[in-house]
């Protein structure tokens, strides 16, 4: 099409500065207008003195514009800046009325409409998705009693062990002050500071230094409530609960230098893929898992359930699922949904209730103080995401913004006017109460000794892991240490990692060439090595098993056989795998048949790392030209360094000696498709994701 060919929106005129515009001038198009509702007959052009005058102060429409837009942006979240959420609903499929009053848990096949954000923690609101950290695992429940808000993450352990530290970690965590560098992420000196001299943070670290910190998709990871809570029976009886939620995709991760790489080629990865995968249909979904347990469990169990920096082992106390949460519906605006959700762990309901783990007590006043700072006042309530879906009705008047405003006299009770001006009425039968846990005890700053054990459960975290991710976690901690610039820092961080894995701190050891081991760090209770590994604990031990809502990237020419393509298609597609054309141009490409192939990425736009598996399928002659196109090689050599699965035709062969993947490097993760059914048979290899033999062999150093 040429340029004059262009077409113009209609009912359009030219504005005095030659740009296009569309006018309301038919009964279809809304006439845009003030916030006030006055029609506006020229958005071009600001009321000017004459042409070439100066404008005027008189100009409402200018004015009030301008000071919209001045006024657009609101604090970014403290924490948990940059996240990105769905709706969907949470269905009950085995009832827990055994040991649970709330409505949520009541009755079998019940749906309760739900809004869920995840985000990443330390990073700003543009920073990127892939970066290691700690995602979080926000859900809000609109049940019928009252939003519940289950406020976790990704990683079922935290840090701190008591809120008060949580200024403290937070900055160290962040950018450092004086340089604003390095963001979104921890490998800085004030961080590895900061948890060096906090013994109780080494399990979490642990987890941030394992690949759960680097999640392929937030489809693909499981999510904690992380504290111990109560659930509360009809005769007022108490239970203690932790929450999962389980991906049915299976647990998937990226790797490290493929994370890297992704920053750069989609700063956006994780959120264009959940966007993509609910508009495409495939809703993710987790399900809900419960542990519960009772006084007698948490007085033999080693740690104090009360610590949030202790997990409970599936193996000791099995995950009862109990529903499962469907994501079907991206947002209509960001800002509004997303953006302005407000999460706070006191959002509860009859039936739900805290107990004393000190982090918790001290999140249950952080989120309602940040909610009023960030979203302006206290009627952040009333704004739709955040308001209950059930009928709601209390005495709370006024402030900034108010929208829900009651009708009648009575604004406060007990009164006595007849209803309905009388309005609401506390109801002690299905009100909220506390469970009245016995407390006593001196007004004291003190942590349970309890407490103290710092180092067994991250022994356990790593001996659960395979051989593969203990060398991740390896890598990750000598990369983040190697960018820490003082060495006593590095060194006292050694001297925790020794009470984790005598291997694994030599192995950082190593890598930072720290010729000797610091000595361990003493702990206020010894470390034990008793405890068993945990298969629960391992993301390869719990992958998918089918390569279902996976991309798969096809490269493709000029000339690419026709037949091929269409079986590599044909398989995905049955497989519920998601495919992505890449060549050396986007459009305009022919099969050998002469059909025009739908091109998405030019080759050095859409490298490997934005798919789970490749296939090389450019004709002979397409080959050819791809050898002179460097992001060509790099696509391979990616992949291969990944431990991807490939698929090629015998005419990409050059391709792959081209970026070192000769015949002597082609192992079982590199598939020649000749016929249509090696199509079928390599989508059912990449179930396993990851060829990881290979990773060995391209990571000797
Ligand atoms: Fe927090 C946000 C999760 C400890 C204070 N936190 C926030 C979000 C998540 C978590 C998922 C983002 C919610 C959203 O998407 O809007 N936080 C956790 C978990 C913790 C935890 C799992 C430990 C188990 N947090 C924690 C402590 C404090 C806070 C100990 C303070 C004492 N968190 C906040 C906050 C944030 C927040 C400052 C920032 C924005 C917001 O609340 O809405 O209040």
């Amino acid at each position: 099409m040429n340029a004059s060919a262009i077409p113009h929106p209609p009912h359009s005129r030219t504005g005095t500065g030659g740009e296009t515009h569309q006018t309301a001038d038919d009964a279809d198009i809304p006439t845009l207008t003030t916030q006030q509702g006055t029609p506006v007959a020229d958005d071009q052009n600001t009321l000017r003195q004459g042409a070439d005058g100066p404008a005027l102060m008189e100009d409402f429409h200018f004015r009030e514009k301008i000071f919209h837009f001045d006024h657009e942006r609101i604090p970014e979240r403290v924490v948990h800046a940059r996240g990105y959420g769905a709706h969907g609903y949470f269905e009950l499929t085995d009832s827990l009325a055994d040991v649970c009053h709330a409505d949520i848990f009541g009755n079998v096949g019940e749906k309760t409409p739900a809004f869920v954000r995840f985000s990443t923690v330390a990073g700003a609101k543009g920073s990127s998705d892939v970066v290691r950290d700690v995602r979080g695992f926000a859900v809000k429940l609109y049940t019928k009693q009252g939003n519940w808000d289950i406020v976790g993450n990704n990683i079922p352990v935290f840090f701190i062990q008591d809120a008060i530290k949580f200024p403290d970690f937070v900055h160290a965590a962040k950018e450092e002050p004086d340089r604003a560098f390095p963001q979104a992420q921890t490998a800085h000196d004030n961080f590895w500071d900061f948890v060096s001299l906090s013994p109780e943070a080494t399990h979490m670290v642990c987890w941030a230094m394992s690949d759960r910190a680097i999640p392929r998709s937030f489809r693909f990871m499981e999510g904690f409530g992380v504290h111990t809570f109560r659930l509360i029976d009809a005769q007022g009886r108490s239970t203690y609960v932790k929450f999962h939620w389980k991906p049915r995709q299976g647990l998937q991760s990226v790797v490290w230098n493929e994370a890297l790489k992704i920053n750069g080629a989609d700063p956006d990865f994780h959120r264009r893929d959940l966007w993509n995968a609910i508009n495409a249909g495939d809703y993710p979904e987790w399900d809900l898992g419960v542990q519960l347990f009772d006084d007698e469990f948490a007085d033999r169990f080693p740690f104090d359930i009360l610590d949030a920096t202790k997990l409970i082992p599936e193996e000791l106390v099995p995950i009862r699922r109990v529903g499962r949460l469907v994501l079907n519906r991206v947002v209509d605006n960001f800002f509004a949904e997303t953006e302005q959700v407000a999460f706070c762990t006191q959002n509860i309901v009859p039936g739900i209730d805290f107990t004393n783990d000190p982090l918790l007590q001290g999140r249950n006043f952080s989120y309602l103080d940040t909610q009023t700072k960030r979203l302006g006042g206290p009627n952040f309530t009333h704004i739709p995401i955040n308001a209950p879906k059930c009928p709601f009705h209390n005495f709370q008047q006024d402030g900034h913004m108010a929208m829900h405003n009651p009708k009648g006299r009575a604004n406060y009770e007990p009164n006595s006017w007849p209803q309905p001006q009388g309005g609401p009425r506390e109801n002690p039968r299905t009100g909220y109460r506390s469970f009245p846990q016995e407390q006593s005890g001196a007004k004291t700053r003190e942590r349970s000794a309890a407490f103290g054990d710092h180092y067994s459960q991250a022994r356990q975290f790593y001996i659960s892991q395979t051989p593969v991710e203990q060398t991740h976690m390896k890598d990750a901690f000598v990369f983040e240490l190697s960018k820490v610039e003082t060495p006593a820092i590095r060194v006292r961080m050694l001297s925790h990692l020794r009470n984790v894995d005598e291997a694994l701190a030599r192995g950082v050891a190593d890598g930072l060439g720290i010729p000797t081991l610091p000595d361990a760090a003493v702990g206020p209770l010894p470390v034990r090595t008793d405890l068993p590994p945990s298969d629960a604990l391992s993301i390869l031990k719990n992958g998918p098993d089918s390569f279902r809502g996976r991309k798969l990237g096809i490269v493709v020419s000029e000339g690419t056989d026709a037949a091929l393509l269409s079986a590599v298609q044909e398989a995905a597609h049955q497989e519920g795998v998601e495919t992505e054309l890449v060549g050396p141009r986007i459009g305009n490409i022919s099969d050998d048949r002469g059909k025009i192939l739908p091109v998405m990425q030019k080759i050095n736009g859409g490298p490997s790392v934005l798919y789970d598996a490749v296939v090389l399928l450019p004709s002979a002659q397409g080959s050819t030209l791809l050898l002179g196109e460097a992001t060509m090689r790099d696509f391979i050599a990616d992949a291969f360094a990944h431990a991807k699965f490939i698929g090629y035709a015998a005419s990409a062969e050059p391709l792959l000696d081209a970026a070192g993947v000769g015949t002597a490097e082609r192992d079982d993760g590199i598939l020649r498709l000749t016929k249509a059914k090696d199509a079928a048979a390599f989508i059912k290899a990449c179930a396993a994701l990851r060829f990881w033999p290979r990773e060995k062999r391209v990571h000797a150093v």
